[in-house]
C-alpha cells in the first residue's frame, strides 16, 4: 500500500492541483480526471484539468467536471507550489508539452501502463492494475478520502472501459472487488453500462460501417485483422476522431483473430494505428507499436504509421507479416 499512501499524502499536502490526461482521451483518462477533480473540489483544493485534445468524446459528458476541461498543447510549468498530477500517462509526452523530465517540478504520476517511464517526483505506478481509476480508488482508500457516489461513478467508468466491461485479461479479483465497493457506494452497473456502451451516435456508426466493410484478415490461420479509415470518411459521415474508439477491439471479436490494427488518418494527414492483441498472438500490441515509436500496454497500444495513404493497407499487412516471420524464422 506504500505507493498509494504516498500518492494520497502528496495530494493532501498540496492545495493547488493541475491535472493532465493523455491525448485521445478514453474512459479511464476521463474517469480518473473527473474523480480526482471532484475529490479535490470537495476537499477545498483549487483544481484545473488540461490535455492536448481539442474536444472530449461527448458520450462521457455525464462525468463531473466534463465542462471544466481545458485544451492546451503547450503548458508553462512553474515551481510555485502547484502540484501537477499526470493521470493514465505512460510518459510525459502523452499529454501537454513543456514538462522537463530532467528538472521535474512538484509532480505526481498515477498510472497503470507497464512501460511507464517514472517521469514525476512522486510515481504511483502499478502495471498490474486494470486501470488508473482502480489505482485512484486505492489512493482514496489509503487516505480515507470521502468517495461520493459521483466520484464512484467516475471511477467505475474507467474500470469498465479499460477492462472492456470486465472481459479483458486485466480483469482480476481485485478489479471486481473494487467494482463491488463502488456499487456499495451507490453506482448502478446497468445505468453505467447504458451510459458507456449504449450511447453511440449515428455519425460514429457510419464510421464503424466503413471500417467493418474494409476489414481484411490474413496470415497463417487468419490470426491478423486490419482495416482503415481516412480523413475524408469523417467529413462524409459527419463524425470526428472520437468515433473510432472501440473499433480495434471490435475487430478482435472475429473468430480466431489474435492481433488487430485499425489505421486512422487524422486531419493533419498523420496516420495513427490503434492496436489490440490477445494471448496466442505471436507478438504483443505494445511490442509492435514500439517498432514505430509508439507505446502502450502488452494488449492495447498505438503508434504513428507514416506511409502514403493509398498504401496504408498493403503496408500494414506487409509489416505485420514481416514482423511475424522474424518471430517464426523456421516457418
Ligand atoms: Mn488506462
Amino acid at each position: 500500500m506504500m505507493i498509494y499512501d504516498r500518492a494520497s499524502d502528496t495530494l493532501r499536502d498540496n492545495d493547488t492541483w493541475v491535472i493532465f490526461t493523455h491525448r485521445k482521451s478514453d474512459g479511464d483518462a476521463l474517469g480518473s480526471a473527473a474523480a480526482l477533480f471532484e475529490a479535490g473540489t470537495n476537499a477545498g483544493k483549487s483544481v484545473s484539468w488540461f490535455s492536448p485534445d481539442a474536444k472530449l468524446p461527448e458520450g462521457y459528458s455525464y462525468l463531473p467536471h466534463f465542462d471544466d476541461f481545458q485544451t492546451c498543447t503547450d503548458f508553462t510549468f512553474s515551481d510555485d507550489g502547484t502540484l501537477y498530477v499526470f493521470l493514465d500517462c505512460a510518459t510525459e509526452v502523452r499529454s501537454v508539452s513543456g514538462y522537463d523530465v530532467n528538472n521535474p517540478v512538484n509532480s505526481l504520476n498515477i498510472d497503470h501502463h507497464e512501460d511507464n517511464s517514472l517521469y514525476a517526483r512522486v510515481n504511483c505506478v502499478d502495471g498490474l492494475a486494470s486501470s488508473t481509476c482502480e489505482m485512484l480508488y486505492r489512493v482514496f482508500n489509503a487516505g480515507k478520502w470521502d468517495i461520493t457516489t459521483t466520484i464512484a461513478e467516475a471511477l467505475y467508468t474507467g474500470i469498465f472501459t479499460d477492462t472492456g466491461g470486465f472481459t479483458f485479461s486485466n480483469t482480476s479479483q481485485s478489479t471486481h472487488n473494487t467494482a463491488g465497493k463502488l456499487i456499495a457506494l451507490g453506482v448502478s452497473p446497468a445505468t453505467m453500462a447504458d451510459r458507456i456502451s449504449q450511447n453511440k451516435c449515428i455519425a460514429d456508426m457510419k464510421i464503424w460501417a466503413k471500417v467493418l466493410e474494409r476489414v481484411k484478415v490474413f496470415g497463417d490461420g487468419n490470426i491478423f485483422a486490419a482495416s482503415y479509415v481516412f480523413a475524408d470518411d469523417f467529413t462524409q459521415c459527419g463524425a470526428d476522431l472520437t468515433g473510432t474508439e472501440g473499433l480495434s477491439q471490435m475487430l478482435m471479436t472475429l473468430r480466431g483473430v489474435k492481433f488487430a490494427a485499425v489505421a486512422t488518418q487524422h486531419p493533419d494527414g498523420n496516420i495513427r494505428l490503434s492496436i489490440r492483441s490477445r494471448d496466442g498472438s505471436p507478438f504483443g500490441a505494445g511490442e509492435f507499436a514500439r517498432l514505430y515509436g509508439g507505446g502502450g500496454h502488452h494488449k492495447a497500444a498505438g503508434c504513428t504509421f507514416n506511409y502514403p495513404v493509398n498504401e496504408v493497407m498493403s503496408r500494414l499487412e506487409a509489416e505485420i507479416i514481416k514482423y511475424h516471420e522474424l518471430h517464426n524464422p523456421h516457418q
